[in-house]
């Protein structure tokens, strides 16, 4: 789903994302159902919003974006954006920012740095080695297994040694007899290993093995939502499949800090589960204790969390809050309470690279965005490397992790 936006002469295409591991609090993309694409098309959607909503849209301040953005969201003010789903207004927002920029002569990072008066800073990359749950069939439990580069002096020395990590893990996988030519829906590697822990010391032995002990860590995205059902954790432990409540599932995880270099866990419990969340608070002094589906970039769920002091980290997806400016707001709001915050593209990632120019022009600290491998991946790393060689900004050399080192 595509958006064109045309600001006098200058036209800008932007292409909303989707995820496999949606949170039930984010903007929905709405499917149409039916026979096409096995009822996944959006058409009806576009046509109903394009009937409905996009003749009041002509007109509107071309140069004022965040006009737009209010008054698309003024039009579905709902959380999820169940009217008209939040892949429109996603879609349109940022082709608005991306034709201003062209407008105003800036790059598209240039205009975000303005708005939120920050100095723009290339952002510290989250890169997934490995992938299991709902990126690769269940083949391990958790989600995501990933490599930061902690201690990299630049965006491009960084990439190297994350490459590096992929390139050692792949080789101990296919050194155990397991196929290494797929990847998983980010470009992380997978198999179906014994158990999480198998997976968590490939990493971990291959970051040792490249020689970047103390200089590279792990983080973890478990999406405890997938393993959630009825009130439980269903996961697998020595072989068996166990039904864990929601304190001794984070004792579970929690163990793996003792042994292993992870200085983050994203959604260590699922979205809902106060008691999951309560048992992290402990953890927080620690290492970054990053919510996605708990908050799904929505600056009330944001709020919440604060209150609670129930993490420190926020992930920012702009296709989960439905439009840029809701998505900046609450990137706004989590630093301002000293919060990390870490922009994400999602698993249905397009071949666009504006969210680099968001994690950079916010001064974001962290950005993830999938594997080293497929093309929607390298497409960000790509923009980054061009913004390191055209000096565009400094790098931000992992200065919010360092208290977790
Ligand atoms: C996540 C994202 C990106 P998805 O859970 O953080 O890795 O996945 O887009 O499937 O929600
Ligand atoms: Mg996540």
């Amino acid at each position: 789903m595509a958006a064109r936006v045309h600001i006098g002469s200058h036209l800008a295409i932007a292409i909303a994302p989707a995820g496999a591991s949606t949170g039930s609090h984010e903007a929905l993309f709405l499917r149409d159902g039916g026979d096409s694409y096995d009822g996944k098309s959006v058409q009806q959607a576009i046509e109903r919003f394009a009937r409905e909503v996009s003749p009041s849209l002509i007109g509107l301040a071309g140069n004022d974006f965040y006009e737009l953005d209010r008054a698309l969201r003024t039009i579905d003010s709902s959380a999820t954006q169940s009217r008209y789903g939040g892949h429109i207004p996603v879609a349109i927002t940022i082709a608005a920012w991306l034709a201003y920029a062209k407008q105003s002569n800036s790059q598209p990072f240039e205009v975000i740095a303005a708005h939120l008066n920050c100095a723009p800073v290339l952002p510290m990359p989250m890169v997934n080695i490995f992938s299991g749950g709902a990126h690769a069939a269940s083949a391990i439990d958790i989600q995501d297994i990933l490599a930061i580069p902690t201690r990299a002096s630049s965006f491009s020395e960084g990439l190297e040694w994350v490459w590096r990590i992929r390139e050692a893990t792949k080789k101990s996988l296919a050194s155990k007899g397991f196929d290494t030519s797929l990847v998983a829906d980010e470009g992380g590697l997978t198999a179906r290993l014994g158990s999480d822990e198998e997976a968590i010391v490939l990493v971990s032995d291959a970051i040792s093995e490249v020689g970047l002990s103390g200089k590279a860590h792990i983080a973890l995205d478990i999406a405890a939502n997938q393993l959630f059902s009825d009130g439980k954790y269903l996961i697998h432990k020595n072989g068996n499949e166990v039904a864990l409540d929601s304190e001794d599932f984070v004792a579970h995880w929690s163990a793996w800090l003792d042994k292993y270099p992870i200085i983050s866990v994203e959604d260590g419990a699922a979205e809902d589960d106060e008691s999951g969340w309560l048992a992290q608070r402990a953890l927080v002094a620690r290492i970054q204790i990053l919510g996605d589906d708990r908050y799904a970039t929505q600056s009330s769920r944001l709020e919440v969390g604060l209150s609670k002091s129930e993490a420190n980290a926020i992930l920012i997806k702009p296709n989960q809050a439905g439009t840029l400016f809701a998505a900046i707001s609450t990137l706004g709001l989590a630093k301002r309470n000293n919060w990390n915050t870490v922009v994400s593209a999602r698993s249905g990632e397009t071949e666009e690279s504006w969210l680099v120019d968001l994690a950079t022009g916010s001064a974001a600290g962290q950005i993830k965005v999938g594997s080293t491998h497929r093309s929607e991946r390298t497409a960000k790393w790509n923009r980054l490397l061009e913004l390191t060689y055209d000096e565009a900004a400094p790098f931000n050399s992992g200065q919010s992790l360092r208290k977790f080192i």
